[in-house]
C-alpha cells in the first residue's frame, strides 16, 4: 500500500456480492470486517485493478516482496462512481470473508476460455477443469494426483478469443484454484489466511502485454551471467575432489562443451551448510581454481536447515541473535532434515536474511560462482502438513507447526508460519542474490531455486525440482515449463535426463533435443542407479550428445537477446504456440510444442521407440527450416516427419535472421568465437543484442544493439550501444555463400 491509502468500505463489494457462491455444498455467512480500498492504473497499456483487502485487527498490509521495488507504477484509489467501472468488468464476481481466516472469490468463465499460469503445476498447458492448490510442498512424486508442489505463484492467465484477462492474487498464505472442475462455468478462488491482501485484475489484453503488465508489476529477471546459460552438470553427489576433476576432465578430453559442475550436499561437513569436508575435499578453494583455469564454474547447494550442534558456530550465532524460527511456546522449532536436528532461519525478517548473506560470504571467498538453494519449501522429515485443501479455514497461529516474524513494517509482527509459507524459498533467494551482490559488485549473480513464489525472477532461476526418468515426466515438461514462463519466470528448466530411477539412452537423447532449449540447461540426478552424464552410454550417444550441446552453444548470440528481450517485454524464452498465433486454432491447444523466442519452434519427439511424429507449422502461406538439414516445409499445416534419434526437433521461422556463433567447449571461449547471420527466406530482419555477458554494464549503454536487414544486400545498423568485440562477423546468404561482416 501507499502511504496515505485509506481504507473504506467498498460500494464495489456490496454490489457485487450477490448471488453468494456455494463452496463445498456449505453457506458461509459473510463475516467481513475491516476495510476495503480499490485502484486502478495502467500497466503496459493494459487497466490493473488492484482491490486491496485489510481485515478488521490488522493494522498494515503485510508486504509479500512480489512487487518489484522501485516499480513507479501509480495506482489511482478509486471512489464513489469510479468504482461501477470494476462491478463492470467483473460482472458476475463475488467476493466474501467467509470464515474468519476464509476468503473466497468467484467469477464466471467463457465455455471457450483457456487457464494458464499458476506457477508449476503438473499439469498440461490448459489448467481448467481440475483444483491447484498453491502451499510450497516437496512432493517428489509427480504424477496426476499431485497437486502442491514447490513453487506457488498466484497468477492465473484466462484467455479466449484471441485475449487475455489475469489474476494475481497477492498474499503468500494457502489459496486454492477451482477452475471449472465441476463444470458449472466458475472459477472459485479460496485464501486462507487472516491477513490483508491485494487481489489485481488485468483486463482483457492479448496475452504478451498480460505478461508484460504483470512482469512490470512484479519484476523481470536482469542479464543472468553467460555462463549460466551453458551446459551444466550435476549430480547427487559427486562426493570428493578427485570425482570432480576426473568429471572436468572428460568433459574436455571428450570435448563435450560444459561450463559448470554442481555440487550437491555431500561436499559439506556433516551436511553443516557453510562448511566443506576437508576429508573429502582437502583443498576445496584450491580446488575450484584449478578448475577455473579450466573454465569450469562451481555451483554448491545451500538448504536452509542449520545442524542443531552446540559447537557449530553457525548454530549458536543464529541462536544468539534469535534468528530461527520458534513453535507457539517460545521453543526454537526443530525437525529433521540431511544434517540430521536441525533448526530454520526465520527468512521472514530482514535481520537474518542480512545475516545468511554475511554467511554465504564462505562460498564467494571460496571461489564458487553460484547457489543452488533446495529444500525451501521448506522441507522437513518429520513434520507433515495436513494438506490445505482439506482446511476449512487456516488454523489459528497457535496451531501451526511454528511461527515467524515479519518485520516488513519495520516492528516485526508474529504470523503462524502457513501465513508466509509461500514466501520461504523466495525470501532465501533475496538473501542469497544479495549476497552475491555484495560479493563481487558488479557481476551478475547466478541463484537457483526450488521453492518460489512471484516475483522470484528478480533474483533467482528455477528448476522444477525432482522429475523422474519417466517419458511422461519428459512430455510434463513442456507444459510444466509454459506456464512458468507465462508466471514471469524465464530462467527455467527441468533435470535433464530426469532425476529419480534410471535414464535409458535413448531417453537421454530426447531430453537433450529439446532440453538444449530450456533457458536452464542442467543434467542432473540422483544417487541411486547409473550414471547419467552424456558420455556415461557409449560412444554412438556421446557422439550425438555433443551434437545437441555444441548446438546449444552455438546458438548461445539467439538465447542472450531472448532474455535482453524478456528484460524489455517480460516475455518467457519458451512460449505456448498460442503467445504467437493466439488466433490459430490448432496452436491454442497445442502442449507437446512450443516456440522458443518469435523464431523458432521446437516439437520434440517424447515417446520411447518413436522415430516420427506430427509436427504443427503455423501460418498459412509461410515457410519453416529445419534447423538439422535446412529441409523446408510449409506453415499453416501438419508434417509427419522422420526424427532419428539425436536430430534437433527445431524449425525456424520464414524471415528470421538467427545469429549463430561458432563452437565452444565453454563460454570461457565465447568472446572470441565468431557469430554467422543466417538469413531463412530470400529475406529476413532481426534485432541483434550483445554485451559483455558478465557485468551490469549494459544498464549504461554496455551493449551493442543491431538492426538487421537481408534483401538482396546485407544491411546493418546500429541502433544503440557501444559495446565492441573483436570476433569476427558473417553472413551466411540463402544460397549458402558465407561473406564476412563489417558491422
Ligand atoms: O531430499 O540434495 O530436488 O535435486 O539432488 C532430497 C539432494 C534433497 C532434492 C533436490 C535434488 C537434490 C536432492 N534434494
Amino acid at each position: 500500500m501507499e502511504a496515505g491509502t485509506e481504507f473504506v468500505p467498498s460500494d464495489f463489494t456490496r454490489l457485487s456480492r450477490s448471488p453468494r457462491p456455494v463452496f463445498k455444498r456449505k453457506v458461509y455467512d459473510d463475516i467481513f470486517q475491516g476495510r476495503l480500498s480499490l485502484a486502478l492504473a495502467q500497466v503496459e497499456g493494459v487497466k490493473v485493478y488492484r482491490f486491496s483487502v485489510l481485515p478488521k485487527g490488522e493494522s498494515a498490509m503485510p508486504s509479500t516482496h512480489a512487487l518489484a521495488p522501485g516499480s513507479d507504477i501509480a495506482f489511482d484509489v478509486l471512489e464513489g462512481d469510479a468504482r461501477l467501472g470494476l462491478a463492470k468488468v467483473l460482472s458476475g464476481c463475488t467476493f466474501q470473508q467467509s470464515l474468519r481466516a476464509r476468503f473466497e472469490f468467484s467469477f464466471p468463465l467463457a465455455k471457450t476460455a483457456l487457464c494458464l499460469g499458476l506457477g508449476e503445476r503438473y499439469s498440461s498447458l490448459n489448467l481448467r477443469g481440475a483444483r491447484h492448490t498453491l502451499c510450497s510442498t516437496d512432493n517428489p512424486n509427480h504424477d496426476e494426483s499431485s497437486d502442491s508442489l514447490y513453487k506457488a505463484i498466484p497468477f492465473s492467465i484466462f484467455l479466449d478469443d484471441g485475449l487475455a484477462s489475469a489474476c494475481f492474487l497477492d498474499s503468500a498464505a494457502p489459496q486454492i484454484y477451482d477452475l471449472d472442475s465441476e463444470l458449472d462455468g466458475q472459477v472459485r478462488i479460496e485464501l486462507l489466511s487472516a491477513r490483508g491482501f491485494s487481489f489485481y485484475y488485468f483486463d482483457k489484453a492479448p496475452l504478451s502485454q498480460i505478461v508484460a503488465a504483470f512482469t512490470a508489476l512484479t519484476g523481470r529477471s536482469e542479464l543472468p551471467p553467460l555462463w549460466a546459460l551453458g551446459h551444466q552438470q550435476s549430480r547427487w553427489s559427486y562426493p570428493d575432489a578427485e570425482t570432480v576433476r576426473d568429471l572436468a576432465r572428460e568433459f574436455r578430453r571428450r570435448r563435450i562443451p560444459c561450463d559448470t559442475l554442481v555440487l550437491d550436499i555431500d561436499y559439506m561437513d556433516d551436511y553443516r551448510v557453510f562448511t566443506s569436508d576437508k576429508g573429502r575435499f582437502p583443498d576445496f578453494k584450491g580446488l575450484i581454481e584449478e578448475l577455473a583455469r579450466d573454465n569450469f564454474r562451481m555451483v554448491t547447494i545451500v538448504d536452509p536447515g542449520v545442524k542443531l550442534d552446540k559447537d557449530y558456530k553457525i548454530y549458536q550465532e543464529g541462536l544468539k541473535l534469535d534468528l530461527f524460527c520458534r513453535d507457539a511456546k517460545g521453543e526454537v522449532f526443530v525437525d529433521r532434515v540431511w544434517p540430521g536436528r536441525s533448526v530454520f532461519p526465520d527468512f521472514q525478517m530482514e535481520a537474518t536474511r542480512k545475516w545468511w548473506a554475511e554467511k554465504l560470504q564462505f562460498y564467494y571467498d571460496n571461489g564458487v560462482s553460484g547457489i543452488w538453494n533446495d529444500m525451501n519449501e521448506p522441507a522437513f522429515f518429520d513434520t507433515r502438513f495436513i494438506p490445505v485443501s482439506s482446511f476449512d479455514e487456516l488454523p489459528e497461529t497457535g496451531e501451526q507447526p511454528f511461527l515467524q516474524r515479519d518485520d516488513t513494517d519495520g516492528e516485526p509482527t508474529t504470523v503462524g508460519h502457513l501465513e508466509v509459507r509461500n514466501l520461504y524459498g523466495s525470501m532465501m533467494c533475496e538473501a542469497t542474490y544479495n549476497a552475491a551482490l555484495a560479493a563481487r559488485p558488479g557481476e551478475r549473480p547466478f541463484v537457483l531455486t526450488r521453492s518460489a513464489f512471484a516475483g522470484i525472477q528478480r533474483h533467482a532461476a528455477v528448476w522444477l525440482g525432482d522429475n523422474k526418468s519417466w517419458w511422461e515426466h519428459l512430455r510434463k515438461s513442456l507444459p510444466m515449463l509454459l506456464n512458468v514462463g507465462l508466471s514471469g519466470v524465464p530462467f527455467a528448466g527441468v533435470d535433464i535426463g530426469g532425476f529419480g530411477e534410471t535414464c535409458s539412452p535413448e531417453m537421454l537423447l530426447r531430453w537433450y533435443e529439446v532440453g538444449i532449449f530450456f533457458p536452464f540447461f542442467r543434467n542432473h540426478c540422483w544417487l541411486k542407479g547409473r550414471a547419467q552424464e552424456p558420455f556415461a552410454y557409449g560412444a554412438a550417444v556421446e557422439e550425438k550428445a555433443r551434437r545437441l550441446i555444441e548446438l546449444r552453444y552455438s546458438l548461445l548470440p539467439y538465447i542472450s537477446g531472448l532474455f535482453h528481450e524478456h528484460r524489455q517485454t517480460g516475455a518467457p524464452l519458451m512460449r505456448p504456440l498460442l503467445y504467437h498465433y493466439p488466433q490459430d486454432a490448432m496452436a491454442l491447444n497445442c502442449h507437446d510444442q512450443f516456440m522458443f523466442g518469435a523464431d523458432i519452434l521446437v516439437a520434440p519427439v517424447m515417446e520411447r521407440a518413436q522415430t516420427h511424429r506430427y509436427v504443427y507449422l503455423p501460418e498459412a502461406g509461410s515457410q519453416w527450416t529445419a534447423l538439422a538439414d535446412d529441409k523446408t516445409y510449409e506453415g499453416g499445416r501438419s508434417h509427419y516427419l522422420e526424427m532419428p534419434l539425436g536430430t534437433c526437433p527445431a524449425f525456424v521461422r520464414e524471415g528470421a535472421i538467427l545469429p549463430f556463433a561458432d563452437a565452444m567447449q565453454s563460454t570461457g571461449e565465447y568472446e572470441q568465437a565468431a557469430i554467422t547471420f543466417k538469413v531463412y527466406g530470400q529475406q529476413g530482419s532481426a534485432v541483434f543484442f550483445e554485451d559483455d555477458g558478465k557485468s551490469f554494464d549494459y544498464k549504461e549503454g554496455g551493449f551493442a544493439q543491431w538492426q538487421l536487414a537481408y534483401s538482396d544486400g546485407f544491411l546493418s545498423r546500429l541502433m544503440g550501444g557501444h559495446y565492441k568485440t573483436s570476433r569476427r562477423y558473417f553472413l551466411q546468404k540463402p544460397d549458402g555463400s558465407k561473406i564476412p561482416v563489417q558491422l
